[in-house]
């Protein structure tokens, strides 16, 4: 766990101190939550705070202060687009103290994402656990609405998710301020995540910059929202971005593992793309199970004119204005499944160079890669 990390562990702690007090479900304690004693639960969220900033102090790395820009982060239903929160890039990391506490909604609301979370392993805090919680998945409706986020984090550095770890961002917003990039189709922005070999990613709404990286390996991504869509929301590395996003994760490439990635995405929705949602630059096995797109060029497009064997499955989701195809290859040994899947105001299920690549829907033409 890093100590943004701990630091939102040592907060959930109290957040759960106040849902018991309040009567609200508690989600590190279980049913017997009210048998807890609230001053012992805040105690142990404080020490972990406390112990987290020690270690902070001894590692040299600094907690970023609280950036205090005004009204826009105390209320969770008013955010700016990433890049107009005027902040100036402090090279740092995801300023985790600034969660909203505005009010009694955003109260609820959080008590409502914590009920949520734990319905699985019951764990609220990020980065610790292991296992990941995905609830049923359903097929999304045309016209889904963003659900409103319990907080809002602003991010200033990339958020590494180590490997085999959990992070669960209790459904706030991670948002990207203007270090992290434009928001704009520019290639070179910051990714908001990276992603680990074996890490899940869950219960985090986020937009813009670069999206969500996938080094290698296992990688799950469960309940994510990206409220914006930048110049693409999640990509898959491969030979070409992977040693780079090592190095921002400050890993070895050759840790991980060889081989296609394994990827799921479950109960997740993207609003307002304008190119892709799903970036695949290296081989790779994609479950994508109750996705939610509003908006994009291609939803999955395996790298331009690049021989890739990725094969994705797509379940129970539904499409609404894309402007080229779900799916969108050149190679011919990459597939796509679709399953219980809708689409609307979309052309093309899949573009890909022989029909009986893609099962599912015959909804299936060519475009050749042209550069
Ligand atoms: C484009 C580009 C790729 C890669 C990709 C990405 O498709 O051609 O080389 O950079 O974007 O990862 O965003
Ligand atoms: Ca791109
Ligand atoms: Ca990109």
């Amino acid at each position: 766990m890093n100590i943004y990390q701990t630091v939102q562990s040592g907060i959930n702690r109290l957040q759960d101190a106040l849902n018991l007090q309040t009567g609200h479900n508690n989600t590190q304690q279980g049913g017997n939550s009210k048998n807890n004693d609230l001053m012992q639960i805040m105690e142990k969220g404080l020490n972990t705070i406390i112990q987290a900033l020690r270690a902070d102090m001894g590692t040299g790395q600094n907690m970023s202060q609280p950036s205090g820009h005004g009204s826009s982060n105390s209320n969770a239903a008013s955010y700016p687009h990433a890049g107009n929160t005027g902040n100036t890039g402090n090279a740092g990391h995801a300023d985790h103290t600034h969660n909203t506490s505005s009010g009694s909604s955003d109260a609820s609301g959080k008590s409502t994402k914590h009920d949520n979370a734990s319905s699985g392993t019951g764990s609220s805090t990020s980065g610790s656990s292991t296992t990941s919680d995905t609830g049923p998945v359903s097929k999304p409706s045309v016209g889904k609405a963003m659900p409103n986020p319990t907080g809002v984090v602003d991010v200033k550095d990339t958020i590494v998710v180590k490997a085999g770890q959990t992070f669960d961002g209790h459904g706030q917003y991670y948002r990207p301020t203007s270090a992290m990039g434009d928001g704009s189709q520019g290639e070179h922005q910051k990714p908001v995540f990276i992603l680990e070999p074996g890490a899940t990613l869950k219960n985090v709404q986020y937009s813009g910059a670069d999206g969500i990286h996938l080094l290698g390996g296992t990688a799950k991504l469960d309940k994510v929202v990206n409220r914006k869509v930048g110049e693409d929301a999640i990509t898959i590395d491969g030979d070409k971005n992977r040693a780079h996003d090592a190095k921002i994760a400050g890993m070895s490439a050759n840790d991980i593992p060889g081989g296609p990635a394994n990827v799921t995405i479950t109960n997740s929705s993207f609003y307002g793309g304008k190119d892709k949602i799903i970036q695949d630059n290296g081989n790779a096995n994609v479950n994508i199970n109750g996705m939610y797109v509003d908006g994009a060029g291609k939803v999955f497009r395996t790298n331009g004119g690049q021989p890739l064997t990725t094969h994705v499955n797509i379940d129970n989701s539904t499409f609404t204005n894309v402007k080229e195809a779900i799916f969108r290859t050149d190679s011919k040994t990459s597939t796509a499944t679709f399953h219980n899947t809708d689409s609307t105001n979309t052309p093309v299920d899949a573009l890909a160079p022989n029909k009986s690549q893609v099962e599912g829907t015959n909804s299936v033409s060519y475009k050749p890669y042209t550069g």
